[in-house]
């Protein structure tokens, strides 16, 4: 029997679940993975629920670690980043720079861009409209690439020329600005990047582990793939009314 490998990561294809993978593959580090399938609420049952308390993908358990466990995607490559001694500048304001764009995604282009895919690709496809959300959501996820955009003029990756946590956390959503319909228009700098980490082979491996949801970047059969996601989220829909 092959030996356990020190991380095992409980993840779906999903841009916050991506996170640890594209970590894990750039980094060059073996794992197990056990995929969660959302469709079988596999995420809420209580044995899950035990190591993430908020019933959500991903979470990884550290077995060199006395099985320690790391939930919140941020803090799971936070953990990751600290543990190998990848992605994360070692001078304390690189590190604290890292930290700040980490937190920017986690607070601001996650839930920005997660509502306006919701609203759209999920409510909406199960009838429930509400433009004025979906309009807020979309606005503001674009003041967030501009600022992004900005940021980026004159930098390779968002701290400084360095690839660091920060960009992998975000990537994964601002990538996906399609299934949002958030224009990336006239943002030549955050296009920039994109394709520079579009080129980084490890991070597009990554995207098809578990299994590639390419509908989310406008690839493949967007029509097949949305019923899919709409379907798997149908019972969160059906709560709210
Ligand atoms: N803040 C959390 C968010 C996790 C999250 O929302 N995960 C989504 C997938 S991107 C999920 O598990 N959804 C399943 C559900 O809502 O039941 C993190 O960054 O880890």
């Amino acid at each position: 029997m092959s030996k356990q490998k020190d991380i095992h990561l409980y993840t779906a294809s999903t841009m916050n679940g991506w996170k640890p993978v594209i970590f894990l593959e750039e980094a060059g580090v073996e794992y197990d993975l056990t995929p969660i399938d959302f469709s079988k609420k596999e995420q809420k049952a209580p044995d899950y629920v035990k190591l993430n308390p908020n019933g959500r993908i991903p979470t990884i358990v550290d077995r060199s670690n006395d099985d320690f466990v790391v939930f919140e995607s941020g803090a799971i490559l936070w953990y990751l980043a600290e543990k190998y001694g990848k992605f994360l500048p070692k001078d304390p304001k690189e590190q604290s720079r890292t930290l700040q764009w980490l937190m920017f995604q986690m607070g601001g282009v996650g839930p920005m861009m997660g509502q306006a895919m919701y609203f759209q690709r999920i409510a909406a496809k199960q009838g429930e409209e509400h433009p004025f959300a979906i309009k807020r959501y979309v606005d503001e996820s674009r003041r967030l690439f501009e600022v992004l955009n900005t940021h980026l003029e004159g930098r390779e990756y968002l701290v400084n020329d360095e690839f660091t946590i920060a960009d992998i956390a975000t990537y994964p959503w601002a990538r996906a600005f399609y299934w949002a319909n958030v224009s990336v228009e006239g943002l030549q700098h955050l296009q920039a990047w994109f394709g520079r980490i579009d080129a980084r082979e490890a991070t597009q491996r990554a995207l098809e582990i578990p299994k590639p949801f390419w509908a989310f970047f406008g690839k493949g059969d967007v029509a097949a793939q949305e019923r899919e996601n709409a379907e798997r989220f149908k019972s969160d829909v059906s709560k709210q009314s």
